[in-house]
């Protein structure tokens, strides 16, 4: 197996070549430019097993080689060594990530000896090249009204924890499909579709529904859970919305209080009028409403104006890794001094590490939902993740 390092630059060449010796006993072919790498590439491509690359270079300068290992399915390890400063190497691993590469990490140059064999290290430990992705099957409207009617969607929940005692706060639902022949199927393949053939209204009605029943459930076992249900600006054409809301909650026995719509805007709303009449019935019935995903494009400042929301969850491209990314923390920080301002609650969405964590506290935030927390689980988990919960808040706290 070999390694490939390319840099036109004749001394760095050297530095790196001198530097990976010492740390592995893997060939190492040092190119003076991407043409050179390519024509490797070219001669026996399952040969390479890891490459480091300059981003600045005359001629065909690195971008460019990202985008050509992309289209050649390069599916081996590359490292970027550069120069530029930490944004412009963020945008690069951005690309890269973006043509599918098995992205390893970038260094600022010069690079230490820690740094590459670091990146070894990840290198060794993807041996094998990246699963295919699964075949992503398209639907039709048409099996999406069946798996309504015959009661194949579920929730799952996942869990809201406030950061300054680690109390579960509540949960997110966040509906499944469940596909006899074909698994569990996410959202993203099926609301889009539902909002486009006007069945939005009948599959906000089922998680509603199914979720004010599991909540009944969780507070008959002395758990008082406040319980998110996403809801699309589409819901807001349908002026029965809230008084079927209100009726569902009556009979399941929760208080309307302890209900939170997630809204994120939807490319398609039809009728902003109609919108700002249901969420102002919402809002009257003290409904809490939280606006989703904020700061991407589809959750914007105008809705904040517009809208009375009571809490603003910070999209998660916002939240992990923020503690050490200089572009990303000023706009997590400025939210959550925005939503203080406006008296709403502040949840992070997303964190994925302690040091996410404990930043997030450190920032004042109210609540968080991540992966560091617990991914989605079906209704029957909570209770007993609860339990496993309460022994890791010690240690948090
Ligand atoms: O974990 P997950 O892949 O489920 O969530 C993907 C997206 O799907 C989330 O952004 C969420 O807002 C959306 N989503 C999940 N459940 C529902 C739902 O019941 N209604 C709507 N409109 N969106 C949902
Ligand atoms: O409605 P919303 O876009 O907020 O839905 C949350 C989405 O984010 C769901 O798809 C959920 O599975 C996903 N999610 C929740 N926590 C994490 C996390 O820590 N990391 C990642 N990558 N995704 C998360
Ligand atoms: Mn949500």
């Amino acid at each position: 197996m070999k390694i490939l390092i390319v840099d036109d630059e004749p001394f760095v060449l050297k530095v790196l070549h001198r530097q990976l010796s010492s740390l592995t006993n893997l060939q190492i072919v040092s190119c003076d430019s991407v043409c050179v790498a390519l024509a490797e590439l070219a001669a026996d491509s399952a040969k390479i097993s890891l490459i480091f690359c300059d981003l600045q270079m005359p001629e065909i300068d690195g971008i460019e080689f990202v985008r050509q290992l992309g289209a050649l399915h390069y599916d081996k390890g590359l490292v970027l060594v550069s120069g530029e400063d930490t944004r412009t190497l963020e945008t690069a691993e951005r690309l890269a990530l973006a043509h599918k590469l098995q992205f390893l990490g970038a260094i600022q140059k010069p690079a230490t000896p820690e740094q590459l064999q670091q990146m070894l290290d990840r290198a060794s430990s993807i041996c094998s090249p990246m699963p295919p992705r699964a075949a992503r099957k398209k639907y039709g409207a048409e099996d999406l009204r069946q798996a309504i009617a015959a009661g194949h969607l579920e929730n799952f929940y996942q869990p809201k924890v406030e950061l300054a005692t680690g109390r579960v706060a509540g949960v997110e639902t966040l509906v499944r499909w469940r596909h006899p022949d074909d698994g569990l199927i996410f959202p993203d393949q099926f609301i889009t579709l539902a909002e486009e053939h006007g069945l939005i209204d009948d599959l906000s009605r089922v998680v509603l529904t199914a979720a004010l029943i599991q909540t009944r459930q969780w507070l008959a076992a002395g758990l008082d859970l406040k319980v998110a249900v996403n809801v699309s600006m589409n819901n807001f054409n349908d002026v029965k919305f809230p008084d079927f809301i209100a009726s569902t909650a009556d009979k399941a026995g929760v208080p309307l209080t302890n209900l939170i719509l997630e809204i994120t805007e939807s490319r398609l709303m039809k009728d902003p009028l109609s919108a700002l009449d249901i969420i102002t019935r919402l809002r009257l019935k003290r409904i809490k409403l939280s606006i989703d995903d904020f700061g991407t494009g589809h959750s914007s400042l105008t809705q904040l104006r517009e809208l009375p929301f009571d809490e603003l969850k910070v999209d998660r491209s916002f939240v992990h890794g923020a503690w050490r990314n200089d572009a990303i923390r000023p706009i997590l920080e400025a939210s959550l001094t925005m939503a203080r301002q406006l008296g709403m609650k502040t949840v992070a969405e997303g964190p994925e590490d302690r040091e996410d964590w404990d930043f997030l506290k450190a920032a004042g935030c109210d609540l968080a939902q991540g992966y560091f927390i617990a991914k989605p689980m079906s209704g029957s988990e909570v209770l007993g993740w609860i339990g496993a919960w309460e022994l890791r808040r010690q240690e948090l706290m």
